[in-house]
């Protein structure tokens, strides 16, 4: 413990070499190991430790140069097409062809550190847990084997009720890499706010983009800086889904094209919290053809597989009309060469084979859901009452709601996303996301706040194997981070419950 204080008191000075602590408290590698946060499959330390000198140098073999110079940037040590003579080495290779998941392995020695995966993205997660490893210039030696057990490990980001700059996004998913979160969501439109300019619908963003929850700012992205978002998250190995919400959480939309009304008159912009009250037309023909465009433009612009099309708290559309838009959305993502990713509500109506259904609700029980998931319907779970960034921690939280709710880190963490939902099989979960809405968030500290720590709590169930599934250990794990939070100058919750 007193070596980790020592530590932190170095990291938050600032100093970017960490002399091994005071005689006799030098840090035990096996700490090192055992703080590895989401925790690896398995991970074992050994005596000695690789020391990153004048000589050091990072080698990366063939489509393992771009992770190589991301190493290079936060280790400050040099790539080299060849080992030279004298020096030790980091070497990082991609075994094989390019495939395979985000598995790697991870061996640290005296001389050498060798780090290799199937596919650049494994090697992207190994040097996240080698930062973590990384003690100033010292790497405790020892090794690591470590395969995630979701696929989908998302996160939210809610840029509709207040809107976000691209800095404040990327330096988000900066956040994110650092847990091996795979996926950002990005909740592009809402009744307050539209958020990416659609050329051949330019109002939505330039007169529907301009206000945000309690009359805030406004904003939206250009497609350039949309695209900028999509290359930032691809260079970290995250992937965007981009989300337009229908049929409800329309009133921006609405507001900006009056015939996309069934009365043709344009409500005035929204700027409260409520939900529910509004609906595209669903009998105009115009709808659909906005539709098309406004899902081809987006298609476009964004390379994952997976368009977000909402569907939740639809209360302002009939059943009848739901599934009738619903099912013909679907096909208008499918035809522009896309899956649908939706909230859970889009398994009452038909969802294709490809569907990913995102379940938000606050009970284990939803027979629906489980019945279209044993379908083959894909499930991410985001439970509202133990996923959700944007619940309070406790009464005095000052930020956030409390509707689903109230979620300290014992309750972000207790839970397995592969048993959770009753009658649902394990093999229809395809992970599980974190959503931060928005309505209170205002800010970068804003974001942190909320997310630290409960972010790594989800980073965890949705890459740690079940078996490693451990209260007692992870709270210790998340103490660990602290001092890497405050490096990074990231805002969080100092929780009771974890012994920082
Ligand atoms: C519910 S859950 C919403 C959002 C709100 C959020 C606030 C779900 C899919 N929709 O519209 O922002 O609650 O917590």
């Amino acid at each position: 413990m007193r070596w980790r204080l020592i530590l932190a008191a170095l990291v938050a000075a600032g100093a970017s070499t960490v002399a091994v602590a005071e005689p006799g408290a030098a840090a035990p590698a096996r700490d090192a190991y055992a703080d590895i946060l989401p925790a690896p499959v398995s991970a074992r330390p050994e005596r000695g430790a690789f020391t990153i000198g004048r000589h050091t140098t990072i080698t990366a073999g063939p489509g393992a140069r771009g992770v190589a110079e991301q190493l290079s940037a936060i280790l400050h040590v040099p790539v080299a097409s060849r080992a030279p003579k004298g020096g030790n080495t980091i070497a990082l290779a991609v075994a094989g062809r390019d495939q395979g998941d985000e598995s790697y392995r991870l061996d640290v020695g005296p001389g050498r550190v060798t780090l290799t995966a199937g596919r650049a993205a494994g090697l992207f997660a190994g040097v996240q847990t080698l930062r973590q490893l990384a003690n100033g210039t010292s790497i405790p030696a020892g090794h690591v084997a470590d395969a995630p057990r979701f696929a989908y490990r998302g996160a939210m980001l809610d840029v509709a009720r207040h809107f976000f700059s691209v800095a404040q996004v990327e330096r988000y998913i900066d956040q994110l890499a650092l847990y091996k979160i795979n996926t950002l969501h990005l909740h592009l439109a809402d009744d307050q706010g539209w958020r990416i300019m659609i050329n051949s619908w330019p109002r939505l963003a330039t007169y529907g983009g301009s206000t945000a929850v309690d009359g805030d700012p406004g904003g939206y992205y250009t497609q350039a800086q949309y695209r900028a978002i999509v290359a930032y998250a691809a260079a970290r190995y995250v992937t965007v889904i981009p989300e337009i919400d229908m049929p409800g959480h329309v009133n921006a939309a609405l507001a900006s094209y009056a015939e996309l009304n069934c009365d043709g008159v344009a409500p005035p912009l929204y700027t409260g919290t409520d939900v529910g009250f509004s609906s595209l037309c669903v009998n105009k023909e115009v709808t659909y053809r906005f539709l098309d465009d406004v899902i081809g433009e987006l298609a476009a612009l964004t390379p994952g597989p997976y368009l977000h099309i909402g569907g939740d708290e639809a209360h302002a559309t009939s059943q009848a009309d739901y599934v009738t838009f619903m099912n013909r959305v679907q096909g208008i993502v499918a035809a522009h060469g896309k899956r649908v990713q939706a909230w859970h509500q889009v398994v009452t109506a038909s969802p294709l084979p490809t569907t990913v259904a995102q379940y938000w609700d606050t009970t284990n029980v939803n027979p629906q859901v489980a019945a279209a998931a044993a379908n083959g319907t894909g499930v991410v779970l985001s439970p509202a009452n133990l996923a959700y960034l944007d619940m309070k921690y406790n009464d005095s939280t000052p930020l956030g709601q409390d509707w689903a709710a109230l979620i300290e880190v014992a309750d972000a963490y207790g839970w397995d996303p592969g048993t959770y939902l009753v009658g649902a099989p394990t093999s229809a979960v395809r992970g599980v996301e974190a959503p931060l809405w928005t309505e209170t968030i205002r800010t970068s500290a804003d974001i942190e706040y909320m997310a630290f720590p409960r972010l790594p709590a989800i980073a965890e169930l949705g890459w740690s194997p079940a078996s490693t599934h451990d209260w007692a250990a992870f709270r210790l794990r998340l103490a660990a981070q602290a001092p890497r939070w405050q490096a990074l100058g990231i805002n969080f919750y100092r929780s009771p419950q974890i012994p920082w």
